[in-house]
Order: structure tokens, then sequence, then C-alpha cells
């Protein structure tokens, strides 16, 4: 597979008002522009054509685009996030999907769906059940999944926010765990990268087109994925650290 294109959304000033558990202080605005900047460079040079929206000011956590909506290669499916300040994030984004998708889906009430609880591994996706991602929305995605001869089915989480901030899939039945999806019985037939317990949050890397991104500062873990054979581009992610998010949650690829 490959993806040729990507949407990101450039954060606005209320960044620094978004979610956060990560009690690592306040993002730095101008910081998180430049870095903003680097990964949209990043995936460029990886193949991507990438679409870059306005700031939604209204929405602090806007910038982590990947939780609005799920993209298939056969449709794509409306999220309804968990969190109400999130929830307007998906009209802004349904708008530019319109473009490119002619089947679009959604998460209906009383389902709570944020993307980053979805984990694709070719036509399989499977679904964390998170404090943002309930039993109603993960079962409606896999409904919707199947409807368009795709297929899915729930993982549970309890240590990490999203699913996609413990495991990364890169293709090439090869996925990256970190903490308690180390030993989750569904991922057990993979050629597992395990990620030192110190070094939790570079699970969050991205496969693009063959090359991996992985955040900087975590020197073990991009070594484990050079020597699994793979080309790695390393990128500060520090002030989206901040609020929780990482690498994946910044863009929706396709
Ligand atoms: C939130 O709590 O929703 C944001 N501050 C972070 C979202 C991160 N997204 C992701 O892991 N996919």
């Amino acid at each position: 597979m490959k993806f040729s294109q990507a949407i990101v959304r450039e954060p606005g000033p209320s960044l620094i008002n978004g979610i956060t558990t990560a009690n690592l202080g306040m993002p730095d605005y101008q910081l998180a522009l430049k870095q903003h900047k680097a990964y949209v460079q990043a995936l460029t040079k990886c193949g991507l054509t990438v679409i870059t929206l306005p700031p939604d000011d209204d929405h602090p956590d806007s910038t982590f685009v990947e939780d609005t909506a799920l993209l298939t290669p056969e449709c794509a499916i409306m999220m309804r996030p968990g969190a109400l300040a999130r929830r307007g994030e998906t009209t802004g984004i349904e708008e530019v999907i319109r473009g490119f998708f002619n089947a679009i889906e959604r998460v209906e009430a009383p389902g709570t769906a944020d993307a980053g609880d979805i984990l694709m591994v070719e036509n399989h996706y499977y679904i964390g059940l998170s404090q943002r991602t309930n039993l109603h929305g993960a079962d409606q995605i896999i409904n919707i999944l199947e409807s368009h001869g795709l297929t899915g089915s729930t993982v549970p989480l309890e240590q990490v926010l999203h699913l996609k901030s413990g495991v990364a899939y890169l293709e090439n039945n090869t996925m990256v765990v970190a903490g308690e999806f180390k030993s989750s019985p569904e991922f057990k037939a993979f050629n597992l990268i395990p990620v030192d317990d110190n070094e939790m949050y570079a699970a969050n890397c991205l496969w693009l087109n063959d090359t991996i991104v992985v955040a900087a500062g975590y020197p073990k873990t991009e070594q484990a994925i050079k020597a699994a054979g793979f080309e790695t581009i390393v990128l500060d992610v520090s002030e989206f650290r901040k609020l929780d998010g990482g690498l994946s949650c910044l863009s929706l690829r396709f």
C-alpha cells in the first residue's frame, strides 16, 4: 500500500489550552508551529501531497486531525469525539473529505470514538476501547467496515490515552508495541518491536510509505526500528507531547 495524500491543520494560538494529562507544562506556540512545519516537510519528503488547513482556534486540539475521521480505501467514517470540547472538530474536516470520498459514514450517539484509537492493519481495523471510544462507537464502526468488505475488532486498553499511543503498525507484519500491548493476545502473531518502558511515548511512530517517522529523544526505539530494516526520520514533537499528542495524531493519511 501507499499513501498519496495527507490532511493536516495548523495549530492556532489556543493550542496552549488543549486537553492534557501529561504534566509537562504548556506548549510553546511558536515552537509548535515550527515543529508542525517540519512535520509537513517530512510528509512531503515521503511522497504525500499535503493539504494544510488553517487554524481552527475555537478548538484548541484541532491540530490533532487524526482523531476526527477514519479514512479507509473504501469509505470515510466521521468520528464522534469522546471529549465534548473536541466534538465540533469534525465539521470542518468532513467538508474537506467530501472532495475525496464518495462514501462518508458516521458514528452516531450514543457512540463516541476518536480515530486515534483505530489501528489499520491491511483490511482489518483494531479499535481500542478507551475513555474516548465506547463500545457503541466501536460496534457502529465494525458494522460500517463490514458493509464495505472490511473487518474490525476491539482491543481493551487501560494505560494510554488512545490505542495508537501504544501501538503502531509498520506494514510487513511488523508492529511496534509498548506497555500493556507487549502481551496483548491480539498482537501475538505479529513481528513485535517492543518499546522500552522508559521510551513509551516513542511507540506512536508513523509509517509513511516505508519510511518510519520516530519522535526525537528515544534512541533505543529508533535503533530497534532501524535494526528491523526500516529507514527512519526523527522529528521533534515536544510541544504536541505536552498535550498527549504525537506523530500519528497530526495527520490524516490516505
Ligand atoms: C486530546 O486529549 O484529545 C488531545 N490533547 C490529544 C489527542 C492526541 N491524539 C491521538 O493520540 N490520536
